[in-house]
């Protein structure tokens, strides 16, 4: 007998509101990116109303928790990872009553609420900035920040060789309140974000301030921007000839992975754990190796860090197989929960990076074969879900969406793009708003237009033109969160069960106590004989089975009940 299977209708995902301890264990969590999600006042930017409104269909997909990417006051240079004032809402996001409406909708609905919180630099118009540049070389209020003289007869070379992130010198020389040229100050991204010290005493007591601010408004956690960058090596050393990659956390560096910072993460659990209901933080930190990554998440620190070695993985079986093996050993001895992601807001999306070959990096300018980087991405995310630990999910992922990369230069915002030789540059090309409906001024982003234009192509990937359609990408991930609901397996613990005898190319691993639940993945770009496991519970792509035989189809995700 030979029956077809495609994804099958999985139980309705149920939210649940009650608390549950270590809720973030096994967590799936959303990362909203604000100025794309929805856009509430017609104004062509995503805001907080848009987001509000679109919180049902967040519960709907079933995932635990939604990120959201910076919302403060900012001038914007770095979409927002500039900060003016941590205590205030951007207008053209909103008001803090629409933060504290969003917060309790968000609760009633089950669904749990973590801020970006960035503590390595603020905008250089923050108040305190502006004081310390008005008010000229001698006064204290410089010592929250990174201000040098520069070398050279007259002070006109940088400190330092460090350079940013963005690309060009890390400093930047100031002007004094007479006119003349002044002193430099430190910036590890754009000029207009500068480096706060954290050996400054006021840094610190401002950044428990602000946390205490944003739980008392009742917010879950906080994602740490750049957390690995707050503390620098004394004196600031030169780094001397390196190359542009290490910039990225591929090597210590003085003002990267510095041990110090640790300390500065145990005074921030004092204050999580002083309050209710499991408050986490979440270090994005690009270290060398997980194992330096695991620092950030020992019992007293933060609680879970990004898994960009997962992220920067290839589909590749055996490359996969080492990095989840790698993950799970370097989170077991200071008991912290995996976690893996495949997309977020600075990198080509995995529908786009799995569509070129391998070695591009994660800033990938072409669009390469998207039926194959979509039906790779798609056994991806399976295989992602089915691994114990919590999984982050980038808007619009779940639409199956790629990059946009044929964006015209007039329309780039990334400021790393406008600087030469940074190591970012292309990241508007994952930031283009979400389609929501087939037709529209912005595919239903909003009443207006879009801040970065959508492609037409986009309408029949809309969450409209997806839903109810069991081939849809959209309805993959709502069965896949649905199946990780009801089997708590999934995501518990800090095990996989890799199967003997697997064929090369392929991954297969049991999950739980009891082995009941079976994945198998086939990375290759050709069919595979393998025996039926059990039951199937999921597919990415459609199967065939014959007589307790299957032949998986090349790049395709199997999710098997025991
Ligand atoms: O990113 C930190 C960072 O180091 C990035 O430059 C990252 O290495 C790179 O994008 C990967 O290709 C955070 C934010 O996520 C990013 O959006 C900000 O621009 C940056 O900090 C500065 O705040």
């Amino acid at each position: 007998m030979t029956q077809h299977l495609t994804a099958p209708a999985a139980a309705q995902a149920d939210a649940d509101a009650t608390p549950r301890a270590d809720w973030w264990r096994d967590a799936v969590i959303y990362q909203v990116y604000p100025r794309s999600f929805a856009d509430g006042n017609g104004d062509g930017m995503g805001d907080l109303a848009g987001i509000r409104s679109r919180l049902p269909y967040l519960r709907d997909l079933g995932v635990d928790a939604v990120w959201l990417s910076p919302f403060y006051a900012s001038p914007q240079a770095d979409a927002g990872y500039d900060v003016a004032d941590y205590r205030a809402i951007d207008p053209m996001f909103g008001t803090l009553l629409d933060a504290d409406g969003l917060i309790r909708d968000a609760h009633a609905l089950g669904l749990r609420i973590i801020t970006d919180l960035v503590p390595n630099h603020s905008s250089d118009q923050h108040d305190w900035f502006k004081r310390a540049l008005a008010d000229g070389p001698a006064s204290p209020l410089r010592a929250r920040y990174h201000f040098r003289p520069g070398k050279g007869e007259s002070g006109e070379l940088p400190p330092n060789d460090w350079e940013s992130v963005f690309g060009g010198p890390a400093w930047t020389r100031t002007t004094n309140p007479d006119g003349t040229p002044g002193d430099w100050y430190l910036h590890l991204f754009a000029p207009e974000q500068p480096d706060f010290n954290w050996e400054n005493p006021a840094v610190a007591d401002e950044f428990r301030s602000i946390l205490r601010f944003w739980l008392d408004m009742g917010v879950d956690g906080f994602r740490i921007d750049v957390a690995h960058g707050l503390v620098k090596a004394e004196g600031l050393p030169d780094i001397g000839s390196h190359d542009q990659l290490k910039l990225l956390g591929n090597d210590v560096m003085p003002f990267f992975d510095q041990d110090g910072v640790h300390a500065i993460y145990r005074a921030w659990r004092e204050i999580l754990d002083e309050y209710p209901g499991e408050r986490i933080g979440v270090a994005e930190a690009w270290t060398p190796t997980v194992e330096r990554t695991a620092n950030y998440v020992r019992p007293d620190e933060l609680h879970q860090a990004f898994n960009f070695q997962y992220l920067g993985t290839h589909w590749d079986a055996e490359a996969l197989r080492e990095v989840i093996d790698t993950s799970l050993a370097a989170m077991r001895p200071v008991d912290a929960p995996a976690t893996w992601v495949l997309s977020n807001h600075d990198v080509t999306r995995h529908a786009t990076r799995f569509a070129n070959p391998p070695g591009l990096g994660t800033q990938i300018r072409t669009a390469g074969d998207r039926e194959l980087g979509l039906r790779r991405a798609r056994a991806a995310t399976l295989l992602m879900l089915a691994l114990p630990g919590s999984a982050y999910v980038y808007q619009g992922e779940e639409l199956g969406l790629p990059d946009v990369t044929d964006l015209a230069d007039e329309v780039r915002q990334d400021p790393s793009f406008f600087r030469a030789a940074g190591q970012d540059g292309y990241r508007d090309g994952c930031r283009v708003p979400i389609p929501w409906t087939q037709n529209g001024p912005s595919y239903g982003f909003g009443a207006g237009g879009s801040w970065l234009p959508q492609p037409d192509s986009w309408a029949a990937l809309s969450v409209e033109a997806q839903t109810g359609d069991p081939t849809s990408t959209l309805e993959l991930y709502r069965s896949a969160l649905a199946v990780r609901r009801s089997h708590p397996d999934l995501g518990a613990g800090t095990d996989v069960t890799w199967l003997p005898d697997t064929a090369p190319g392929v991954l297969a691993f049991s999950r739980g106590d009891r082995g009941d639940f079976v994945c198998t993945a086939n990375t290759t770009a050709e069919p595979v004989r393998i025996k039926v496991p059990g039951r199937v519970l999921l597919t990415s792509e459609e199967v065939v089975l014959e007589e307790g035989e299957l032949s998986l189809p090349a790049d395709t995700t199997v999710w098997w009940s025991v």
